[in-house]
């Protein structure tokens, strides 16, 4: 059954792979999956055809057969729970691989968004020189943690790589700019790790051909 994406027709970070299609790109990478995609405009984002797949009028949305689906964090769920290569077989690793993948989105991504927030949506507001340090010290707060856990593992619960490590890096990928990944070597070296795997290759370089100046 085919499957079919949305993305950005022009993402604004010009290639940089951190709209969240790229997360989902890259899970249909590591299990195989064929995949096509149709690229949508702000605009058409918030038209009826594209509201009647997300209601939120947001990409990514994935659609196979009769299935629609929306949110990053489901979409990767459902390729990883129906393709071998993103959750262990064992029921507890398989256990633990959700709750990571839950921690990435809920309790890690959180305050990185508020960065996000705070420098590009309210950038100009008079709160904002104030927030930002009050902000990156939470993200560290939470970067210090996780580098604790993380140790010298190669992956999140050890050697298996899991759609956890996927949500994780990717949401870590989205701090490469701010410099405060930098601050934490064990959490940089865990992100290249991921940026290394052949999956996400492919998956950065097809978000890079729709977005890159030359496309
Ligand atoms: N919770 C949803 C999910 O996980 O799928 C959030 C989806 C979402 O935020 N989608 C964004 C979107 O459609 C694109 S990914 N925004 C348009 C809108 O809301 O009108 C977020 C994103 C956008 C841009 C960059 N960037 O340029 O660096 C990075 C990430």
């Amino acid at each position: 059954m085919s499957i079919v994406i949305t993305a950005f027709e022009q993402s604004p970070d010009g290639g940089k792979g951190l709209a969240r299609d790229t997360r989902v790109r890259w899970a249909l990478e590591e299990v195989g999956l064929p995949y096509e995609v149709r690229l949508v405009s702000f605009q058409a984002m918030k038209e009826s055809a594209h509201l009647g797949l997300h209601p939120f009028g947001q990409i990514p949305t994935y659609e196979e057969g009769g299935l629609v689906l929306f949110e990053t964090g489901a979409i990767v769920f459902h390729i990883a729970e129906h393709h071998v290569g993103l959750l262990p077989d064992d029921a507890h690793a398989r256990a633990r691989a959700i709750t990571w993948m839950f921690a990435a989105l809920s309790t890690v991504e959180q305050p990185i968004l508020e960065l996000v927030t705070a420098r590009f949506i309210e950038g100009d507001k008079p709160w904002t020189a104030e927030r930002l340090p009050l902000i990156r010290d939470r993200i560290r707060h939470r970067l210090g943690q996780l580098s604790l856990r993380l140790g010298d593992a190669e992956w999140l619960d050890g050697a298996a790589f899991s759609a956890g490590d996927l949500l994780m890096v990717s949401v870590l990928l989205r701090l490469r700019m701010s410099g405060l990944l930098d601050e934490f070597p064990t959490l940089a070296a865990y992100v290249a790790r991921g940026e290394a795997r052949p999956a996400y290759q492919r998956a950065f370089a097809a978000q890079l051909a729709v977005n890159s100046p030359a496309a």
